[in-house]
C-alpha cells in the first residue's frame, strides 16, 4: 500500500511539474486585443456623461440640474431618480459649481446641502451646514419653508475647494435617513460626470 501511494503521488507531482514548465514558456498564441478590457474597466469605475451635468473645463465650471422627485423612486424622495447614494456626481477640484435645484415632488418640500459622506444620516439635523460655503439651499431643514413642491426652484453656487467624498443631502426632517442623498465626489484627477 505504501509503495503504491508513493508512486501515485510522484506521478501526480510529475504531471503538475510538467504543466508548470509548459506554462512558463512564451505562448505561441497571439495576445488578445487590449481595447475591450480597457473599455470595460473605464465603464465600471469611471464617471460617465449625464444630460443634467454640464462641465466646462475651459471656464472650470460645472452646472448641475438637480431635480427632487423627478421619478417616484424612493417615494419621490430622490435626486434625478437616485437615492441611498446609488449614484455620485463627480466634479474636478477647484471648479465653480452651480446647482440649479428644482422640486417636482407634488407634495413635499425638499432641499439640498453638500455634507460629508456618511454611512447614514440622522432623521433631524441640528446643523446642516455645508462643507463648502454657499452649498446649501435656503431653509434647508424646514418641512414648510424649503424649496416648494410642484416646481419650486433655487440656484446655489459654490467652489469645490477640496478633493474628497461628500454627498448631496436633503436635510428636511426624515428625508436623508430614508435615503434622500446621493454622492458628490470632488476629484483631484480632473474626472467629472456621473458615477453609478
Ligand atoms: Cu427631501
Amino acid at each position: 500500500m505504501m509503495k503504491r501511494s508513493t508512486i501515485l503521488i510522484l506521478g501526480a507531482f510529475a504531471l503538475f511539474g510538467c504543466g508548470g514548465g509548459e506554462g512558463d514558456q512564451p505562448s505561441p498564441a497571439p495576445a488578445p486585443a487590449p481595447a475591450p478590457a480597457t473599455e470595460a474597466a473605464t465603464a465600471s469605475s469611471g464617471a460617465m456623461a449625464a444630460d443634467w451635468i454640464s462641465v466646462d473645463d475651459g471656464a472650470r465650471t460645472v452646472t448641475i440640474d438637480l431635480v427632487a422627485g423627478s421619478t417616484d423612486a424612493n417615494n419621490r424622495w430622490n435626486f434625478n431618480g437616485y437615492a441611498n447614494g446609488e449614484a455620485s456626481v463627480v466634479v474636478p477640484v477647484g471648479y465653480t459649481v452651480t446647482i440649479n435645484f428644482e422640486n417636482r415632488d407634488p407634495v413635499n418640500y425638499h432641499s439640498v446641502s453638500v455634507l460629508a459622506k456618511a454611512a447614514s444620516y440622522p432623521a433631524m439635523f441640528d446643523d446642516a451646514a455645508p462643507v463648502f460655503d454657499g452649498a446649501i439651499t435656503s431653509n434647508a431643514t424646514s418641512m414648510t419653508e424649503a424649496t416648494a413642491p410642484g416646481g419650486g426652484t433655487e440656484s446655489i453656487t459654490f467652489t469645490a475647494s477640496a478633493a474628497g467624498e461628500y454627498a448631496l443631502v436633503c436635510p428636511v426632517p426624515a428625508h436623508a435617513v430614508t435615503g434622500m442623498w446621493i454622492g458628490f465626489d470632488v476629484s483631484d484627477s480632473g474626472e467629472s460626470g456621473l458615477r453609478s
